[in-house]
């Protein structure tokens, strides 16, 4: 997109305006409409992966962290903490000014397994609340926004049978938000699920926004993950999420965006697919290289997908990947191990995709 802008050059003595490309880079592009962020990984945190590093700086200006956050790893045990990669984390996005996300409080998986032996309310709570203290009042005030809870609904709309629905019931959930907010009382507060753009599904998670604001409990934000392929969901559903969530009064956030371009086990029809199928060529159909083909119709949907969000940037806030670069997606190895995916914006060598300059050139209208 061409946009003259305000500036002057002076050229040899010779004063001429200047029409410049936008940006030249995702988060220059968008910062007018949303944030732009992605997924960061052990290797990038610890700084192993030195490219990986200079392109999220260069391109992003929020990141969330894929795993190292999430209970199992931060706290292990009921007294055992480890802060280390969280520490790089949170220093990482400071260092270049950047919105640091905070991922995740509540989740049934990836969770400590002292917590899931946990049978009394009470103690269930005091967990609860000792794990919210602990690692979201470390980072407060620099953590500036954290999914609270994760993942609380089936795909019906009624909440999971997770150990902390089973434990402490229903209001777990509005008990998790409480605690997150008299920790932190300046940081947003995020309900954070896959599908929730689906109709029925998306019913439970304003259920879940409505009944916290009905007590007056903090939630700023709903996270739409945002896992989704190359024909589903379609754009009507994805733009009336939207439309539903910033009518229920939070911003909206696609906080772990990737499509992935690989035959899907569970379309067909049958028992026992994901068996049979693993390691076939009919799954994993391009294990060197992806087609032009498929990158063309790769770029066209999430060209599709920006120009609604472009659409709605005044109720998007943040879009963010689940991973920088396509070697990196947990889309490789689920929901068949070993396959070759290409769901994100970079190649293996971190190299931009269509995908990538279809985005950078879109013009909002
Ligand atoms: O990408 C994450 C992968 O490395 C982990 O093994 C996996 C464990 O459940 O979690 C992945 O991230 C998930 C995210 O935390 C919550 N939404 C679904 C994501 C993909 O599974």
């Amino acid at each position: 997109m061409k946009k003259l802008v305000g500036f002057i050059v002076f050229t040899g003595g010779l004063i001429s305006c200047v029409t410049a490309q936008q940006s030249s880079t995702l988060k220059g592009k968008y910062k007018p409409y949303f944030k732009i962020g992605t997924s960061v990984n052990s290797a990038q945190i610890e700084g192993g992966d030195t490219k990986g590093r200079l392109l999220i700086t260069k391109q992003c200006n929020t990141i969330t962290p894929e795993n190292v956050l999430k209970w199992q790893l931060v706290q292990p045990e009921a007294t055992k903490y480890d802060f280390k990669l969280p520490d790089q984390y949170v220093a990482l996005g400071e260092k270049d000014s950047m919105f640091v996300v905070g991922h995740t409080l509540v989740w049934h998986s990836q969770l400590a397994s002292y917590v899931e032996s946990i049978t009394d309310p009470n103690q269930m709570e005091k967990a609860m609340q000792e794990h919210i203290k602990t690692v979201m009042g470390r980072y407060k005030g620099r953590i500036k926004g954290w999914d609270v809870v994760n993942e609380a609904l089936n795909e019906d709309g009624t909440l999971r049978e997770s150990v902390f629905y089973k434990v402490m019931g229903p209001d777990y959930i509005k008990k998790a938000f409480r605690f997150a907010h008299e920790t932190d009382p300046a940081c947003e507060l995020y309900y954070n699920d896959y599908n929730i753009e689906l109709k029925e599904k998306r019913q439970g998670a304003l259920k879940i926004i409505k009944d916290l604001k009905a007590e007056g409990i903090r939630i700023d934000g709903v996270g739409i993950q945002g896992h989704w392929n190359l024909q589903w969901p379609s754009i009507e559903e994805i733009e009336q999420s939207i439309i539903d969530y910033a009518s229920a009064g939070v911003k909206v956030m696609i906080t772990e965006l990737d499509i992935t371009v690989l035959p899907n086990p569970w379309d067909l029809k049958g028992a026992d697919v994901n068996q049979n199928f693993e390691g076939s060529p009919f799954m994993n159909p391009y294990p060197n290289a992806l087609p032009d083909s498929v990158d063309v119709l790769l770029a066209k949907r999430y060209e599709d997908i920006f120009k609604v969000f472009l659409k709605h940037q005044d109720k998007v806030d943040r879009v963010t990947f689940w991973g920088l670069q396509d070697g990196d997606s947990w889309l490789n190895g689920w929901p068949i191990k070993g396959r070759t995916n290409y769901p994100l914006l970079f190649d293996r060598n971190y190299r931009p995709k269509k995908a990538y300059q279809t985005l950078l050139n879109l013009s909002k209208k």
